[in-house]
């Protein structure tokens, strides 16, 4: 059990996934994501220089000590890049354990609490009729779940929606420099509440909606807005503000029952401890792959139990399926699971390199039984599709200030 190599790929099949591979010396390996959107060559290097010598010749069975040894045996803890490195070293970890045991990672965290994982598909459009049209795609393909994203009108872009882009690798795969988009408190209050209006209408009340503020609102701007959406009964209102004053969250919670969610860009439990024991959001949407792999993930769920918080994983195209793979596994364990963002299993060069066979029927995943994650990770076709740079978009009010992108 004693690791003898780590490879770290960055590849870009349309857009850039790191993978970490663990290799024993009985050749047994683990895979891992470490993937940071427009990060990506600070985790390489952090942990090509930093991580991979440490852990050579350590025993591949001690997940938890060498989760620690990374964790409170860096000095400066915590942060973006480290978590990522440490996330996708435990993800490989359980992946070797589960290969080595002949059982599926959910096996190894408590078995199945349900049959199938549901999902949450994207709709998204440059006006609502689009976005309705694409939600009902979805819901004709099994989806009982959207998030609804559509253009507002007087804005140059809107995040979550695709302009002349076919899909998100389109959109995301290949900027050099970031662009800069703009917004309007002002001109999104004129257009939101018609859309889930019209939602409502042309559906009914049986699909669950949610819709990604994207960190844009003020905590007393998304108040206002969770009084506006009230009456349309949403799944979950995603980011409505930026959370760094976790206290914050309390001027919402104060003024709308809307249910909240939040978590994609947290690092460690430490970021949404006093969200959740405060009960001031419903579903916590860290990834394994940023809050430090399955043995993080597993710490936050259980911790979110306790002030009736469920789990949601963050499923952006920026997640490799290998993250995705672990999100199914956790999500078929987690207790107190309550959905899965989804958006479709990848293009073709991204399903050349990484292949598993987590089936999609009707809105839900069933998780592969196949030993640990159950992915496979082709090294030649990764170096098929080499490193791009390519940035996240920054965003500024009409008047020039940066804002939240
Ligand atoms: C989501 C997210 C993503 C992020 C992306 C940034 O809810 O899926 O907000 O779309 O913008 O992961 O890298
Ligand atoms: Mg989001």
């Amino acid at each position: 059990m004693k690791i003898k190599e780590i490879r770290v790929f960055i590849c870009n099949p349309g857009r850039n996934f790191i993978t970490v591979k663990v290799i024993l010396d009985s050749g047994i390996y683990g895979l891992g994501d470490a993937t940071v959107n427009g990060r990506e060559m600070a985790v390489v290097t952090y942990l090509e220089e930093h991580v991979v010598p440490c852990l050579i010749g350590r025993n591949a069975h001690d997940i938890e000590d060498i989760w620690q040894y990374l964790y409170k045996g860096v000095y400066w803890r915590k942060g973006p890049i480290n978590m990522a490195a440490i996330s996708a070293i435990d993800m490989a970890l359980w992946d070797i354990k589960g290969k080595v045991a002949g059982l599926p990672v959910y096996q190894l965290l408590g078995g199945q609490s349900r049959s199938g994982v549901s999902l949450y598909a994207h709709a998204h459009g440059e006006n609502i009729g689009d976005t309705l049209d694409m939600a009902d795609k979805h819901i004709r393909q099994g989806f009982k779940a959207i998030r609804l994203q559509s253009a507002v009108p007087g804005l140059k872009v809107t995040y979550g929606v695709l302009g002349d882009r076919k899909d998100y690798y389109k959109l995301q795969g290949n900027r050099p420099l970031p662009p800069e988009d703009d917004w309007s408190t002002q001109k999104y209050f004129n257009m939101i509440e018609e859309l889930f209006f019209q939602a409502r209408e042309r559906f009914g009340n049986d699909v669950h909606l949610m819709h990604d503020v994207h960190s844009r609102l003020t905590p007393i701007e998304s108040a206002r807005l969770g009084q506006l959406l009230e009456k349309y009964n949403l799944f979950f209102l995603e980011d409505a503000s930026i959370a760094e004053n976790q206290d914050s969250y309390k001027v919402i919670r104060q003024h709308t029952t809307i249910p909240l969610a939040i978590g994609e860009t947290y690092n460690t439990i430490w970021d949404c401890k006093d969200l959740i024991q405060n009960q001031l959001i419903d579903y916590i949407r860290v990834a394994a792959s940023h809050a430090g792999g399955i043995t993080a993930f597993r710490r936050i769920a259980d911790f979110a139990d306790v002030y009736n918080v469920k789990t949601a994983p963050h499923g952006a195209p920026d997640l490799s399926p290998i993250c995705f793979a672990a999100h199914i596994h956790l999500d078929t364990w987690t207790p107190n699971f309550g959905i899965q963002e989804f958006v479709g299993l990848g293009n073709k060069q991204s399903k050349e390199i990484f292949q598993h066979d987590i089936q999609v029927k009707d809105g839900i995943a069933h998780v592969s039984d196949a030993p640990g994650l159950g992915v496979e990770f082709d090294e030649s076709a990764a170096r098929e599709y080499p490193y791009k740079r390519s940035y996240l978009p920054v965003c500024r009010l009409e008047d020039g200030t940066l804002w939240n992108w």
